[in-house]
């Protein structure tokens, strides 16, 4: 299901930006598992351009049981601007969870007034994906916009409505960091930089899908794909 929205981004990627490829450390970029019922897949890209250090995203494929496609843009730190997140997951196709947000790095008025207000406009052309669902993982207070996507949706418009969205929300994206002035204060600089290591560490501290990697791939795997692929800005606590 989730295929088309992989497609779309590598498309829009390549089509607007000077990309390289960004090394994806051995062993993580592609895993297979048949631990479970059905095969499980695991495939990930990652690249980086002048205007985003980090593009990563991955597709998962668990037979018929689970599908999702995961994304993170992390802007160079010359940009304050928000992440892009986006979390799809399909559960059997019976649960459907759409996640797709701006992702602020700080919460105070100025920024959210001038990096997410311009969304107000788009996400309310989708009330149908804004469910106001509640967070049980995350707080929603914090690196999450008031204009989230975030819906449990029937799958026969993931590749509608939901594709369109998704396409919506990417192209304002893209419209934000083309008019953006990157800074050049080296104190704001790294106020960004550190925002984004935070953001690095609260996502690997509460990420709902260790269990998951776990499961299909193993506790190891699990730990390495997320503190040296999905967040490895975050430091992992080790324990004895
Ligand atoms: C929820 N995301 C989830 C859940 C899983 C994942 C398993 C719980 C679903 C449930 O049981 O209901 C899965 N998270 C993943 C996967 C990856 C991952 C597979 O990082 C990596 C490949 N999550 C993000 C990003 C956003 C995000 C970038 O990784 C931002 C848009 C949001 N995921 C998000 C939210 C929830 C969620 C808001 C609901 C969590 C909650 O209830 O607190």
């Amino acid at each position: 299901m989730y295929k088309p929205f992989v497609d779309h981004l590598q498309q829009e990627l390549f089509r607007k930006f000077d990309l390289q490829t960004r090394t994806i450390p051995e062993g993580l970029a592609h895993k297979v598992s048949d631990r479970g019922k059905s095969p499980s897949t695991i495939e990930s890209w990652a690249y980086q351009c002048p205007e985003l250090r980090k593009i990563r995203y991955t597709h998962m494929v668990a037979g018929e049981t689970l599908e999702v496609f995961n994304s993170v843009m992390y802007p160079s730190h010359e940009y304050e601007l928000p992440f892009l997140g986006v979390d799809f997951l399909s559960f059997g196709k019976v649960k459907n969870l759409i996640v797709m947000d701006f992702q602020p790095l700080f919460q105070d008025a100025e920024y959210i007034d001038k990096y997410i207000a311009p969304l107000k406009s788009l996400h309310e052309q989708y009330p149908d994906l804004s469910q106001d669902l509640e967070m049980k993982f995350y707080d929603a207070n914090q690196y999450f916009s008031k204009y989230l996507l975030f819906a449990k949706v029937e799958p026969d418009i993931i590749p509608t409505r939901v594709f369109e969205a998704f396409q919506a929300y990417l192209d304002l994206y893209w419209k934000m960091l083309a008019d953006a002035t990157p800074l050049t204060d080296p104190i704001a600089i790294a106020r960004v930089a550190t925002a984004q290591r935070e953001y690095d560490q609260y996502s690997a501290d509460r990420d709902p899908a260790h269990g998951l990697f776990s499961s299909h791939f193993g506790t190891d795997w699990a730990n390495q794909f997320l503190f040296e692929f999905l967040f490895e800005d975050a430091k992992q606590l080790v324990t004895a």
